[in-house]
């Protein structure tokens, strides 16, 4: 599949804000400092069209791209960067008004076709536990993916994912995608769960 365009769109906050345009929209969520920002230049082949810091806390609104590609299933979408969960630096109010600002837009967004989870390779939090229930409560069934692939040896990435999928009571292990933003091993699988999503979004049962 290629991008013909990626496009950052707006920074916003309140769901009276959010684009007009009714395009698919993809989520990313996972905890701060996971690789949000990343995945998604990956995912874009864009060094930079999302903010990376190797301080967490980096993306502190919902930030929405428009991105345009050459597949027919999945021609236009937006894809929109979260920030992330469980920064404790950030100051009280911030952390305050991100919760709800994140489960507004998770639990209200109609055109929200799919939910990408990262979680990090070398190793699950409590916290990417409870997200993922969360979610799945919400109703989402979540593209979980282990990010940072690259920082384990051959040997041990398919042992990590096993893992992952048992913390996280995944049944199914091919619904856990390893990922690297570095080398972007993974990101052909991504976009294939993408669109497998997208289909059964739109084509209920
Ligand atoms: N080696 C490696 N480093 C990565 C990968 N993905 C992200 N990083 C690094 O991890 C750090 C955080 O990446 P971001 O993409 O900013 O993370 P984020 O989840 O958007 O963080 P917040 O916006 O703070 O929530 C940066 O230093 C990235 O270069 C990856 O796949 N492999
Ligand atoms: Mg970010």
């Amino acid at each position: 599949m290629k991008i013909l365009s990626a496009d950052f769109v707006k920074s916003c906050m309140k769901p009276a804000h959010y684009p007009g345009e009714r395009l698919p929209e993809v989520a990313f969520v996972g905890r701060s400092n996971v690789g949000k920002s990343s995945a998604i230049n990956s995912l874009l082949n864009r060094k930079a069209i999302a903010k990376v810091s190797t301080t967490p806390g980096k993306t502190q609104t919902l930030n929405f791209f428009r991105v345009l590609t050459s597949d027919k299933v999945l021609p236009n979408m937006f894809f929109v960067d979260l920030p992330g969960y469980g920064y404790a630096k950030a100051s009280k109010s911030v952390r305050e008004q991100w919760g709800p600002m994140i489960e507004r837009y998770l639990t209200q967004r109609a055109q929200l076709c799919a939910v990408v989870q990262l979680v990090d390779a070398r190793g699950l939090e409590a916290h990417d536990v409870t997200t993922l229930e969360w979610l799945t409560h919400l109703g989402h069934r979540p593209i979980v993916v282990v990010t940072k692939i690259d920082k384990l040896s051959r040997g041990r990435r398919r042992p990590c994912l096993l893992q992952v999928c048992q913390t996280l009571g995944v049944e199914n292990h091919e619904e856990v995608l390893g990922y690297s933003s570095k080398t972007n091993e993974g990101r052909q699988e991504l976009w294939n769960a993408l669109r497998d999503h997208y289909e059964s979004w739109k084509n209920p049962g």
